[in-house]
């Protein structure tokens, strides 16, 4: 045991902890990727593989971390990706990591599939900056519902999530995670539903679910019930950076979902450049997928993101600590990532650039 704050003294001691505090099955649910896995791991060699430029002697006294994500300026460049189920992890689930949040002064998303309502959330966090993620319903008049409870909530930003049309075929949770989803309570009541691995068979082929049957012009549909901007999670490609773009999308997240969805997909991270190519600065592009220390957002950012979305940790955070055991988790993570900017001496986020990678490892 730790007298830490939170329950942890380091970053790397956190997810075994996790893990030695959680029921198999719900381990099984966070931890899992699809298929083999292939995806998930590659998202950590390409960090890995990854090098940073040290300098020297630049002299200089302070660091300043703050960012601006859209209109947004916090604190650092990281934020909570959006996570379901948070109630699996801790009887606080999202009030605690919201809260932790906006103590730290960071953006904070939160999923369709939470375990409290999206507005007791933000009850719960009034001068947390918060984005809502949208999984799309099979009726569009749900996903409006939604999108307006939103956005009447205070919520600052729709981040609509398009690499999850069907639930993967996830190997590690079909003993028992997927059960443990299905059952988890349904925060934002019955508009939302769990997306299931939906594929129907009609005797010739596969069927798709109504909600995996939309085309870009879902872009412009939610534009008109809402006047907040969009951001679309889960771009691998430039033909979708570009079509994003072209549909109005504010920003866009470069993920593989933590692999969690194509397990072929390649690492976010090796991703990143061609979106990042395809969109000069006119999009700001956001990364998630693999971040697990501060050097890891110096690397996306040095490659081109604006900020990076934290995910995993978060939840093994929130298991082994509930809210303090996030403020925690952030607190260390600013922490790495102010020196690993003293070491490689850059005084600022907006001082990161492209000149930070050295060649890679291998
Ligand atoms: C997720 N992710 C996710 N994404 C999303 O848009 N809506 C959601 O409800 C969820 N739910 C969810 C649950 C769990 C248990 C995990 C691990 C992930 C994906 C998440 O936002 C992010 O893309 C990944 O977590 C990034 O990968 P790492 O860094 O966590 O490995
Ligand atoms: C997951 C979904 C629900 O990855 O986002 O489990």
């Amino acid at each position: 045991m730790t007298d830490a704050p939170g329950g942890f003294a380091s970053l790397g001691e956190l997810e075994a902890l996790a893990e030695s505090k959680l029921p198999p099955e719900v381990w099984a649910y966070v931890a899992g990727g699809a298929g083999e896995e292939t995806a998930m791991r590659a998202n950590r060699d390409a960090f890995h593989q990854r090098t940073l430029r040290p300098r020297v002697l630049t002299g200089g006294s302070t660091i300043d971390l703050r960012t601006r994500i859209l209109s947004q300026v916090v604190s650092a460049p990281f934020f909570l990706a959006p996570t379901a189920y948070q109630g699996l992890l801790h009887p606080d689930a999202e009030l605690a990591s919201a809260r932790a949040a906006q103590a730290a002064g960071l953006l904070a998303v939160e999923s369709t599939l939470s375990t409290r309502s999206l507005e007791e959330i933000a009850a719960a966090t009034r001068m947390g900056p918060k984005w809502f993620q949208l999984y799309l319903q099979p009726e569009f008049a749900a996903s409006q519902r939604l999108v307006e409870r939103a956005e009447k909530a205070g919520y600052r930003a729709i981040v609509l999530t398009v690499d999850l049309p069907v639930l993967s075929v996830r190997d590690r949770q079909i003993g028992g995670g997927i059960a443990v989803n299905a059952a988890a309570p349904m925060g934002n009541g019955p508009d939302v539903q769990a997306p299931a691995r939906s594929l129907g068979r009609d005797g010739v082929g596969f069927r798709l679910r109504s909600d995996a049957s939309q085309t870009w012009q879902i872009l412009e549909r939610l534009r008109g019930v809402t006047a907040l901007p969009l951001v679309v999670k889960g771009i691998l490609t430039r033909e979708d950076a570009r079509a994003a773009a072209d549909h109005g999308a504010a920003a866009v997240i470069v993920s593989n979902h933590g692999g969690r969805q194509l397990d072929g997909a390649p690492a976010a991270l090796d991703a990143l450049p061609e979106v990042v190519e395809e969109l000069g600065s006119s999009v700001p592009v956001l990364f998630d997928s693999g971040v697990r220390r501060g050097g890891d957002v110096v690397t996306a950012l040095a490659m081109g993101a604006t900020a990076v979305g934290i995910g995993r940790p978060v939840l093994w955070a929130l298991a082994v600590g509930g809210e303090e055991g996030v403020a925690q988790l952030l607190s260390l993570l600013r922490v790495e990532l102010a020196t690993v900017l003293a070491l490689t001496g850059r005084p600022s986020v907006a001082s990161i650039d492209r000149s930070l990678l050295g060649p890679p490892r291998w």
